[in-house]
């Protein structure tokens, strides 16, 4: 580092605490009225910056990362995930990329838990026909969900989020089923009971909820295509909070309209912040803006992850939690 305080430039308004700190260590450009930065302000901050602290809503693609001037050394997102951030210029230009892993899988894991809930159990849309005084009294056949008790959830990417879903989910009388890259440790299947598919396609067709807690990779992209997505059975609940590019959002409309797939609980969507009107207009699904991570103690975790990572950057050491960079 060229200076004594590293610049940092933060894309987002982050929680006061954070930022106080941010500013006791760094020479920091805060961006106070929390506006997502346009392509051309982002260039303006890679150039000038020595750490780039970037969220999900920054596109740091190759185009950006060309701009950047010899100072970039180190983006440290803040979030665990990384797919908006061009990897392999970023390594190509030697930058080092830090997340924030770990403290926003439980937060994250009950809000797959919620939706999981609320779809078969058609909260938001008892809770809409309540508001606007549609309620006429108790009846018994009226507003039946289906039972979750018994039935078979299928964990699609068992990280550290599938697993804590899987935790909570096994409580609620779920059996639990997996595709992953790799096969976890036994212990943990044990733990889990847990069922694992190497073929995807397999798994799919006999579950009655499927949740989607894998990052979007290149490989992850569409993961969940118009074919795979026929071959979930006509009562199937399909959760999202991991990210919404995983599952052709086009393809699950279709289907979630045509009754070929029975409900859907989507924190996040393949083009965010736009939602796909005719997603909005059916009540099968329960769709929320990207809040998996949103309590006030995650935000806190994670912004102290952020400092912890350009403390250790700064000051010579490794990160802990290196995306991208060389153990120095
Ligand atoms: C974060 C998320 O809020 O961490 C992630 O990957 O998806 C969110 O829960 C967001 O990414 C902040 O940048």
């Amino acid at each position: 580092m060229p200076r004594s305080k590293p610049t940092v430039v933060v894309t987002r308004k982050l929680p006061d605490a954070i930022e106080t700190r941010m500013m006791e260590l760094f020479d920091v450009k805060l961006n106070l009225d929390d506006h997502p930065m346009s392509s051309g302000e982002l260039a303006e901050a890679v150039k000038t910056a020595d750490v780039l602290v970037p969220t999900v809503t920054d596109k740091i693609d190759g185009r950006i990362l060309a701009q950047s001037g010899e100072n970039l050394r180190l983006i440290a997102n803040y979030g665990a995930g990384v797919d908006h951030i061009d990897l392999a210029s970023a390594r190509q230009r030697g930058i080092t990329v830090t997340n924030t892993p770990d403290v926003l899988t439980e937060d994250t894991a009950d809000m797959t838990m919620a939706l999981m809930l609320a779809v078969p159990r058609r909260l938001a849309e008892g809770e809409r026909m309540l508001r606007s005084s549609d309620w006429a009294g108790w009846a018994p056949t009226w507003m039946l969900g289906n039972r979750i008790y018994g039935k078979r959830l299928g964990i699609i990417g068992m990280g550290r989020i599938g697993q804590a879903v899987a935790r909570r989910a096994k409580g609620f009388g779920l059996s639990i089923h997996y595709h992953n890259r790799r096969q976890v440790p036994e212990s943990v299947e044990n733990e889990l009971e847990a069922t694992y598919w190497e073929s995807l396609d397999q798994m799919l067709a006999r579950m009655d909820f499927v949740s989607v807690n894998c990052p979007h990779t290149p490989a992850t992209y569409h993961l969940l295509s118009a074919r795979r997505l026929k071959l979930l059975q006509p009562h199937a609940t399909i959760i999202n909070t991991a990210r919404g590019e995983i599952i052709d959002e086009n393809a699950l409309t279709r289907l979630l309209q045509s009754g070929e797939i029975g409900g859907a609980g989507l924190d996040v969507f393949e083009h965010e912040p736009a939602v796909n009107p005719k997603l909005l207009a059916l009540d099968n699904v329960v769709l929320l803006p990207h809040m998996g991570s949103a309590t006030h103690e995650g935000r806190l975790d994670m912004g102290e992850k952020v400092l912890i990572n350009i403390k250790t950057f700064v000051d010579g050491h490794a990160p802990p939690d290196r995306v991208l960079g060389d153990v120095f």
